[in-house]
């Protein structure tokens, strides 16, 4: 991070000149609490939960599989193997707590079993008791290899069960791509109860290389390391045209079952690994990945200062409404890439909610409300503030860290450890302390606080997992002849030379970075690494160029507009059916840079397009009437499924609204909805669930509103399906635009929602007056509040297949994950599985 480090003070030093200096007393005296608040809950597990995976700080207990209630998905994460404990280990070297970390490693070298019959999480047992162990192994190995006589007796014991585990989860990779399935027995493997679930989600197929590598490199096996990459490329190779990937994907076809895409629950950790392989590994391909599916993230997920979820085939759509707090970790990645000032932007977002609610809600909507209220102390934003320190040596960010720390003590901390909350609204308890809070909360407070001499470990020569485990940079040295013969469609883009340099050779650059013998400071190849991908990134994503011509500004009538095109080496064909068509050839621009920027007048030009089709393909209008009077227009989100709006003439149906009971129709309609247009609110299942249900009741048609209001410059999202066939129509709205739909049931008017394509955008919709449509009320098929006439639905509906049927959304608790590795949510999560 060196060179990153100072050009960013310099940059940023002007809006960090009010915040006062902390002292180097103060620094220490928060240091020394994060240590303190590490032990309070280190020893209140020990004290009242061990061996149990996890504490239960409310009551005082451990959390057993089998004899505590299940919470559903979350669970996974537990297997009887003292989960807590392993995940401590690194945290207790990196405290310098050498005596307990001694300890520690005993314990679970002589008390903990891997081999339970019980079913875990692929994902949440790699990255937290194989990272865990491995972390602890190297230092266990290295402290003895200094002579530390506390660990004399280590003989790689944690090495051996590292690879246990490890085979543990590989029958789950047998699969028809290579993405594991998301679960396994830990004793039996892939039980034929395990078999069906074949949905799994992005992060838990592409979080496990950092770990399998370095097993593979201290064992030599590269059985592991050649799955993890092999279930990473299977998701790369499946990337959307706009290089974006999807939530959930199916193991055996590799079709993406739940399209959207963000930074969040259930994609989070496969970015993360992109760079983070580059960095520990030093293969370009994984930063070439990781370059390329960042600049399609902040291009297409960007609103103001946060991320939002888009549709991976269709980015100009926001998917969700909020943000997801997962995507918390994603500044202190930035930081990694170089992406310091972009990293501080975001970030800057996610302190005014924290500072708004004392901890950062589960998920959060764009003006800062909470969406999910609860929160589990997790680390994310801990972690960035601690890299962006890092990058920036900003007081801004210790600041930040001490408000949380002290949050933290005054509100969660109880006798027994401390406790999440279910609601930060009331500040409420939830008898939960996850592992990842000692693992990385405490971890990163302390780093945060720490000066570099009261840390024991040498930070550079690491890697952080995405558990915040410490892999060593050095086991880049021990190759596989499997590793260089490995090939996938990785092609170079002819962005950044660093890559190029790196890749026409790799194997000569490579043993620049690693000859000499096996230091403990790894300083310099880490050095190297940094400086490569620091330039390459930083250069690439921080100076766009600056395109003399927008593709919405061309007029193909204009000779300078057409000799810039020339110059860029584009050329422009009429087609005989009268499109036109652009191609871009660089060996036809003038210049290497004219070429370049040809390039990226092309791919402006793709997003032009693909953004008006999108405005014209995904807006629906919901119009309320009165009798011969059309009372109001409502511009609304269409869906993914159902009967295709966009046919010519327009799908339309027409009913009196009915609110469906239960309101969110999650289950069965307890009120017959024949002919009626179902009013449902949004959450608790999907949208392809509430509509299935009002079908099944009769509706003609559903609109579902919101319960939040719309963000500023908030999109209106557009609802994905599950592959199941759905006959009816469905909208989307906003809260603001239920009220009128909500009046119009009390006072008894006659309500006609109609659906249909409009060519309009939501700005024509504000403008239109009521009078100007009349023409169009006069084409509403019968105005009677009895009439459900569905208009051309019949064939419409019976003839037409749905049109995306590779998309799909898992079901709850399907595919086995929770929200750390998935966007599945437990009862006692509270939170919306889809919608
Ligand atoms: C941790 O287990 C890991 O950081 C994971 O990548 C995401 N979720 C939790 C913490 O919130």
């Amino acid at each position: 991070m060196g060179s990153t480090r100072w050009l960013l003070l310099s940059s940023i030093a002007i809006c960090v000149a009010s915040v006062r200096a902390m002292s180097n007393a103060e620094k220490s005296l928060l240091r020394d609490e994060a240590k303190e608040m590490f032990f309070h809950a280190y020893n209140s597990y020990l004290n009242n939960a061990y061996p149990a995976d996890e504490l239960k700080p409310l009551s005082c207990s451990g959390r057993v599989r089998g004899v505590d209630a299940s919470r559903g998905d979350v669970d996974d994460a537990m297997g009887n193997f003292a989960m807590t404990l392993i995940d401590s280990l690194d945290t207790l070297v990196v405290l310098g707590a050498i005596q307990e970390f001694s300890e520690a490693v005993k314990r679970v070298r002589f008390e903990v079993r891997l081999d339970s019959d019980v079913v875990v999480s692929v994902f949440e047992t790699n990255i937290r008791v194989l990272g865990g162990l491995l972390s602890a192994h190297y230092f266990a190995a290295t402290l003895k290899a200094q002579h530390e006589p506390l660990l004399s007796w280590y003989d790689n014991e944690l090495l051996g069960m590292a690879k246990e585990i490890a085979d543990r989860l590989l029958p789950a990779f047998e699969t028809g791509t290579g993405i594991p399935y998301p679960r396994v027995n830990l004793r039996y493997g892939m039980v034929s109860s395990l078999l069906s679930t074949t949905s799994t989600c992005t992060a838990c197929a592409g979080t496990m290389l950092l770990e399998f590598a370095t097993l593979s490199r201290l064992t030599g096996d590269f059985t592991y390391e050649e799955k993890a990459r092999k279930a990473m490329d299977a998701i790369w190779q499946r990337r959307s045209p706009h290089l974006l990937v999807g939530t959930t994907i199916d193991v055996h076809t590799g079709e993406w079952r739940e399209q959207d895409s963000g930074v969040g629950a259930g994609i989070d950790s496969y970015y993360e690994y992109c760079l983070k392989a580059y960095v520990l590994l030093g293969d370009a391909e994984y930063l070439d990945r990781f370059n390329r599916h960042y600049e399609a993230v902040m291009n297409y997920g960007r609103r103001g200062n946060t991320l939002l979820d888009v549709h991976m085939y269709n980015p100009n759509n926001v998917a969700q409404s909020f943000v997801d707090s997962l995507g918390a970790f994603w500044p202190g990645l930035q930081v990694l890439a170089g992406e310091v000032p972009a990293a501080a932007d975001l970030f800057s977002h996610m302190e005014h909610v924290v500072k708004r609610h004392k901890f950062m809600p589960e998920a959060y909507s764009v003006d800062g409300d909470g969406y999910w209220w609860h929160h589990f102390l997790r680390p994310e934003f801990a972690e960035s503030a601690y890299f962006l320190h890092q990058a920036t040596g900003s007081e801004r960010y210790l600041e930040i860290g001490k408000t949380l720390l002290k949050n933290i003590q005054q509100h969660a901390r109880v006798k027994c450890g401390f406790a999440a909350f279910s609601d930060v609204r009331t500040l409420a308890h939830d008898d939960r302390m996850d592992s990842f809070v000692l693992a990385e909360t405490f971890k990163y407070l302390f780093l945060l606080f720490a000066n570099k001499k009261d840390i024991p470990v040498e930070l550079d020569d690491y890697v952080f997992t995405t558990e915040a485990h410490l892999l060593p940079l050095v086991v880049a040295r021990n190759r596989s002849s499997v590793v260089n013969a490995h090939s996938v469609d990785y092609e170079i883009d002819g962005r950044c030379a660093a890559v190029h340099l790196k890749t026409e050779n790799p194997v000569e650059v490579y043993s620049t970075l690693m000859t000499g013998e096996l230091k403990q400071d790894m300083s310099s190849p880490r050095q190297a690494l940094h400086a490569t991908y620091n330039q390459c990134i930083h250069r690439q994503a921080s100076t766009p160029i600056k395109l003399r011509l927008k593709p919405e500004e061309l007029n193909a009538e204009n000779p300078e507009h057409l000799q810039m095109l020339h110059d860029m080496g584009i050329s422009i064909d009429l087609q005989g059916d009268g499109r036109v068509q652009f191609s871009h050839n660089s060996n036809n621009a003038k210049t290497p840079a004219d070429s370049q920027e040809g390039i990226q007048f092309m791919q402006a030009l793709i997003q032009l397009h693909d953004k008006i089709k999108s405005e014209q393909a995904e807006f629906v209008r919901v119009n309320i009437l009165e009798p011969d009077n059309l009372k109001q227009v409502l511009i609304a989100g269409g869906a993914r499924f159902g009967p295709n709006l966009t046919k010519d003439p327009p799908f339309m149906v027409t009913g009196p609204l009915k609110h469906s009971l239960p309101v969110n129709a999650c289950s069965s309609l307890e009120t017959d909805m024949t002919g009626r247009i179902a009013l449902v609110q949004r959450g608790s299942c999907m949208f392809v669930e509430k509509v299935l249900h009002a079908e099944a009741a009769g509706a003609a048609g559903v609109i579902i509103y919101d319960t939040q209001k719309r963000g500023e410059g908030q999109q209106l999202i557009s609802m994905t399906g599950n592959g199941s066939f759905v006959a009816i129509p469905s909208a989307f709205i906003w809260m603001e635009q239920a009220s009128p739909l909500v009046d119009a049931l009390t006072s008894g008017l006659v309500v006609v929602g109609k659906l249909e394509t409009a060519a309009a955008t939501e700005k024509d919709a504000v403008e239109q007056k009521p009078e100007e449509t009349e023409e169009q009320l006069e084409q509403v098929p019968g105005d009677s509040p009895d009439d459900s006439t569905m208009n051309g639905a019949g064939s419409a509906v019976d003839n037409e297949p749905q049109e995306n049927n590779s998309m799909y959304i898992q079901t709850e608790n399907e595919s086995g994950f929770d929200r750390d590795s998935g966007r599945t949510h437990s009862g006692n999560q509270g939170g919306n599985a889809n919608p």
